[in-house]
């Protein structure tokens, strides 16, 4: 790839001109499409930076000193990772050493895709700058091994998505269609429904033999990544893999209105009857609604589904507790668990972002629902000896948003409580909410933060629990991305522009008057 000089988050607009790059090793080959990236710039509503505050005028206001601390963490948790595993998907904190699991099928760096617009936004420019190198230099896609397909969408794709928008820099783009083009091979199946794992092994079949059936949040999370593949490739194939996944879940007889969480990629019927908000279903039904924004609110089929399943899992999932606490329970074939996961927090922050365009009679009634939800999840935190919630929590024999057992009782530095903070921040500017934040922040030093790095914890219930030496990629790219923007000014990335996927990474929504290549018509 043509080496652009460095780019720092100051210069951003000036590295892009979009258009084919020669290669300068195989697999990088540049691709023969135009992209307009300064036209692309012209049409967002706000610098992507926002309007950055005087900081001579507020020194030492109280909110500044929160950001910063939260910029120091990332900082921290940049730094132990390059020092100790850089170039490994993920650091272990206690042993000092990296990790590269088995989701991504041979593909290393995912905390460096996953870090590189949170370093950006933050202004680390330096630790932005290693990290694209790092891309430029050492991110290879010659792999062969067998990947899961929504991993690799939302942190990876996700990721370089991201990167190219803040930035221009078209290593980015590049190696994001590139990888994308990796991905294809999932979607052969009868149906088009993909499996959730896709094998990278050249000449091979394209999907792997694992599980029978596919998972409605790994299918149903492909949309906005795609659409954006699209876009800046100009190659119609993504688009039309997600739209044919819209068409098949559109057609299909839902139990209910509710969609349960396994279907087979062979025959497109549902597989069983289990339905949750949380882990399984969760972030399909984010990308209904940010599809709805993404598209500028073009994509009307997007935005009834979202509102059809918000209703059906309003009236068969939601309850309130004997003590007053909205939940979300989780729905198999009739009869509920009056459960909660860690991931199902996510919703209060889905909720309030889908209120402004719901019916204009129901709007205040979805914003009171997502800070109900958002309340009982902060309950989660607060009924804990660390201040850090557990990754499931029950409403039942007298017992409320606690875990009951020792396997739920983990934190793994996971972000959608932060998250639904962030987006009802943003929505009611309720001081509240940064209080909360700011729980967490305290919560994240006291017991995750270890000498070389953050680590989740075995037991939130413990004052001395022990580390699970696992630094999450998640934890640069989300928790720590939403924390600042909790404490930064609502331009900062604004919601006018930008819809965050699944990983919080950032991609813009279509301000353009044309259908494009990518939206089509709705
Ligand atoms: C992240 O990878 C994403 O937020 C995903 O949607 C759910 N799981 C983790 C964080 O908890």
């Amino acid at each position: 790839l043509r080496r652009t000089r460095p780019t720092g988050p100051r210069e951003e607009a000036t590295a892009a001109r979009g258009n084919s790059i020669p290669a300068s090793r195989p697999g990088d080959e540049g691709i023969s499409f135009h992209f307009d990236f300064n036209a692309f710039r012209s049409r967002l509503r706000h610098p992507v930076l926002g309007m950055r505050a005087d900081e001579s005028q507020e020194p030492q206001s109280r909110v500044r000193a929160q950001r910063e601390k939260v910029k120091e963490m990332m900082q921290f948790a940049w730094q132990s990772y390059k020092r100790y595993a850089m170039g490994k998907n993920e650091l272990r904190p206690l042993t000092k050493d990296g990790y590269e699991g088995n989701m991504f099928g041979g593909l290393s760096g995912a905390t460096v895709i996953d870090s590189l617009d949170t370093l950006y936004l933050m202004e680390l420019k330096e630790e932005f700058q290693e990290a694209k190198a790092w891309v430029e230099e050492s991110f290879h896609l010659n792999v062969s091994g067998e990947a899961s397909l929504f991993e690799v969408n939302i942190r990876y794709i996700g990721g370089l998505l991201s990167a190219f928008y803040l930035t221009g820099e078209e290593v980015f783009r590049i190696k994001a269609i590139r990888l994308g083009e990796k991905l294809l091979p999932a979607f052969n199946t009868p149906t088009g429904i993909p499996k959730g794992v896709v094998s990278f092994k050249s000449g091979s079949w394209g999907w792997a033999t694992a599980g029978s059936s596919s998972i409605l949040a790994e299918f149903g999370s492909l949309h906005l990544e795609f659409l954006h593949l699209t876009e800046l490739s100009g190659n119609q194939v993504f688009a039309e893999k997600v739209r044919n996944i819209r068409k098949v879940l559109r057609k299909i007889e839902k139990p209910f209105g509710l969609y349960p969480n396994f279907l087979s990629p062979v025959s497109g019927n549902w597989v069983q009857h289990h339905v949750s908000v949380g882990g399984l279903g969760d972030s399909f039904y984010e990308y209904l609604i940010k599809s709805w924004l993404m598209s500028g609110k073009t994509d009307m089929e997007a935005k009834n589904m979202y509102y059809e399943a918000l209703e059906a899992i309003e009236t068969y999932l939601l309850n309130v507790s004997p003590g007053g606490l909205t939940y979300i329970a989780e729905w198999r074939g009739g009869i509920l668990d009056h459960k909660m996961g860690h991931l199902a927090c996510f919703s209060g922050g889905m909720i309030a972002l889908g209120a402004e365009d719901a019916k204009e009679e129901k709007r205040a009634h979805y914003r009171e629902l997502a800070a109900q939800i958002t309340k009982t999840c902060h309950e989660s935190y607060a009924r804990s000896d660390t201040k850090l919630g557990p990754e499931a929590f029950w409403f039942n024999s007298g017992r409320e948003a606690v875990a009951t057992q020792l396997s739920e009782s983990y934190y793994i530095l996971r972000p959608e409580v932060v998250e639904s903070y962030m987006y009802l921040w943003r929505q009611t500017h309720n001081p509240i909410y940064r209080e909360w934040g700011w729980e967490v922040v305290l919560a994240l030093e006291k017991y995750c933060r270890t000498e070389a790095g953050f680590s989740g914890i075995q037991d939130v219930y413990s004052s001395t629990p022990s580390h699970d030496n696992k630094q999450q990629s998640f934890f640069l790219a989300e928790t720590l991305k939403y924390l600042y923007l909790l404490f930064s000014e609502d331009d900062l990335l604004s919601l006018e522009d930008w819809v965050f996927n699944t990983e919080a990474h950032p991609l813009p929504v279509n301000h353009s008057d044309s259908s494009g290549r990518a939206w089509g018509r709705h």
